[in-house]
């Protein structure tokens, strides 16, 4: 018998085979991990259980939603690198490690591009925010809304802020990208880029002076027991994404993927309601735990980050490699938010 006749029933085999092995894991159901790097307590993962228990009462359990924050399964860029290889399924992370993948997203990194978050919300639910979420699923991923992590605010264990000054020779840890390691420089400080999860230990030790984040994240990580200060400088809004890996996307129905879709804007909305909860409530919290606040004036700030704007690489990484659509983009977002 010719080779090619063997193969025939064997093929037929293999595919009953898939086919029953594929059933079995739909009728056992799909698991779907959900990483983030912050505490349990911190809104990423209130709102990662919010959309779980939506997702979970519309699929009547077929889908099983499981929320792992604190990094227990990697680094903000780990998790992003884990979505692309199949690893992991799903993430909510800050734009922090997002520019190493789609280059883009550092517009979003820019120092005080935005005054209030009602900017923030139209540029991220305009154009411009869906044209960088659908640059994602080139690298593998899919965007499921733009989530906040929020205005962030200097804190440190050296000396309060009130002008670019006091931020001389600051050693300060930021997000891993080379526009906020710019930033910082052209105030003054020091930066050093770090993973998150090695930043309390990094404060603690005194590795670093000082670090900048929203306060939600300086309270739900308990910054205030190894930083003294903190400085209300709003210098960046982080926006956050929450994403989900392409190969888990095209494993999915039609139907979940509406179901997904839908609990991922809901859960949206309710983030961004208690991101800014957050910000009313916690610099009460942050005093009454001993943290001495300061209010600067932003303009000194401003100006002194001025050369980020004009910084080639930047504008041109912004651009996708091309400056002038970098210069464009940006400009476009000056003009919406003047
Ligand atoms: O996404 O790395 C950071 O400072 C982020 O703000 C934090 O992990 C939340």
């Amino acid at each position: 018998m010719p080779k090619s006749r063997n193969c025939i029933p064997m093929l037929v085999f293999l595919m009953i085979a898939v086919f029953i092995f594929s059933s079995a894991v739909q009728a056992a159901g799909m698991v779907l991990k959900l990483g983030t790097s912050t505490q349990p307590s911190h809104i990423y993962n209130q709102a990662a259980e919010h959309f779980e228990k939506i997702v979970e009462e519309k699929t009547g359990g077929a889908i099983d939603v499981q929320v792992f924050p604190a990094a227990q399964l990697g680094s903000e860029r780990d998790m992003v690198e884990g979505l692309q290889l199949g690893s992991l399924e799903m993430t909510l992370t800050s734009t922090g490690p997002l520019g190493n993948f789609v280059p883009q997203v550092k517009l979003f990194n820019l120092p005080f591009l935005f005054k209030d978050r009602e900017q923030c919300y139209a540029v991220l639910d305009g154009d411009i925010g869906q044209s960088i979420a659908d640059l994602f699923p080139r690298v593998g991923i899919r965007s499921l809304g733009w989530y906040e992590n929020g205005f962030r605010n200097i804190t440190n264990s050296r000396n309060p802020i009130q002008k670019p000054e006091d931020m001389k020779g600051l050693k300060i840890r930021v997000m891993e990208d080379d526009v906020f390691i710019l930033t910082m420089k052209t105030l003054g400080a020091s930066p050093l880029p770090m993973a998150f999860g090695e930043l309390y230990t990094a404060l603690e030790q005194g590795t670093v002076d000082a670090q900048e984040n929203p306060l939600a994240v300086i309270h739900s990580s308990r910054f205030f027991e190894v930083q003294d200060y903190l400085a209300m400088t709003g210098h960046f809004y982080s926006p956050a994404m929450l994403l989900i890996s392409n190969i888990t996307w095209n494993q999915l129905s039609p139907e979940h993927r509406k179901i997904i879709t839908e609990a991922a804007a809901e859960a949206k909305t309710y983030e961004r309601k208690i991101s800014k909860e957050a910000d009313e409530n916690l610099l009460a919290e942050l005093k009454k735990e001993g943290m001495e606040v300061t209010f600067p004036d932003k303009e000194p700030f401003i100006s002194a980050v001025a050369p980020v704007y004009e910084k080639e690489s930047v504008i041109k990484a912004i651009g996708g490699g091309n400056a002038e659509e970098g210069q464009k983009l940006i400009d476009q977002v000056r003009n919406a938010t003047r």
